[in-house]
């Protein structure tokens, strides 16, 4: 089988030191965090970014020192930018990181309700509109899909010729009113996606190892991290996303897969761009 991709989201915009209090929020953190996830196997760190009061922000500056502090303790690491961003945040705002032209970024392929009345919004419009700007600027977009009809919106893209190359998306299982996280479910999912297409899976809390095992099991590759867990096992705190990297690690060896260096991940997901 492939080698196996381990993606980091060592920060996310709402997990708080609250949750964990290893969750970054400086850049020293931040830097700290993707060196101990880059060192345990991570070859993507997903990135968000906050001042130093632990505020999400999408501000170009911020991501720009920040990404500059990762390169300089993990130099080959692929670094994936949030267009997510936090909820309630502008279209304009979240699509500053794009600017800096990272090899890839997400891309929310549509609306979710998080609960608590808090809704992630986004629209056809936003969509196409974030696709278009990435294709333009070259960079790979890891397609973010919370329930089975964003893979319509996927669709879409295609249709438009906004996507190039084999679309990778992340399938994230587990969030309140989104795809739930079942064996059963992961597998409906994977079917539904084009052909061809390579998938990465994030289970979110206490999904997190279960939605791991399966994606390796499938071919598929795993995304850990503070963004979407802060436990190494029930009821213990991971004390940092190296450990959560560490563990899956672990599990893919016991079940027979290699992990992916950051050189081989540019293979497999088709990043060509020559590195700075
Ligand atoms: N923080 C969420 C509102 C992404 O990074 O693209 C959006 C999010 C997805 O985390
Ligand atoms: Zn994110």
């Amino acid at each position: 089988m492939e080698k196996l991709i381990i993606t980091a989201a060592i920060c996310g915009a709402e997990v708080t030191k609250e949750h964990n209090p290893a969750v970054p929020y400086t850049i020293a953190e931040i830097s700290r965090e993707a060196k101990a996830a880059y060192e345990a196997g991570a070859s993507i760190i997903h990135l968000h970014v906050r001042e130093d009061n632990g505020t999400p922000t999408q501000s170009k500056q911020r991501f720009a020192i920040a990404i500059e502090a990762i390169k300089a303790v993990a130099p080959s690491v692929i670094i994936q930018p949030s267009t997510g961003g936090a909820v309630g945040m502008s279209d304009e705002e979240r699509q500053q990181p794009l600017t800096l032209q990272p090899e890839m970024a997400t891309l929310d392929c549509g609306t979710l309700n998080f609960g608590r009345g808090e809704i992630f919004t986004n629209s056809e419009d936003t969509v196409t509109q974030f696709a278009s700007n990435m294709q333009r600027l070259g960079i790979k977009p890891e397609l973010e899909v919370f329930d089975r009809g964003m893979i319509q919106m996927v669709h879409r893209l295609q249709e438009m010729s906004l996507l190039e190359g084999t679309p990778h998306f992340n399938l994230v299982l587990g969030t309140l009113f989104g795809m739930p996280a079942g064996i059963a479910d992961l597998l409906y999912l994977v079917d539904s996606l084009p052909n061809p297409s390579t998938f990465t899976t994030t289970g979110i809390g206490r999904h997190a190892f279960t939605t791991a095992c399966a994606s390796i099991l499938m071919g598929g590759h795993v995304r850990v991290g503070f963004e979407d867990n802060v436990y190494l096992a029930k009821g213990v705190l991971a004390r940092s996303n190296g450990e959560l990297v560490d563990k899956v690690v672990r599990l893919a060896k016991e079940l027979g897969r290699e992990i992916a260096s950051p050189q081989e991940t540019r293979m497999i997901l088709g990043l060509q761009r020559e590195q700075s």
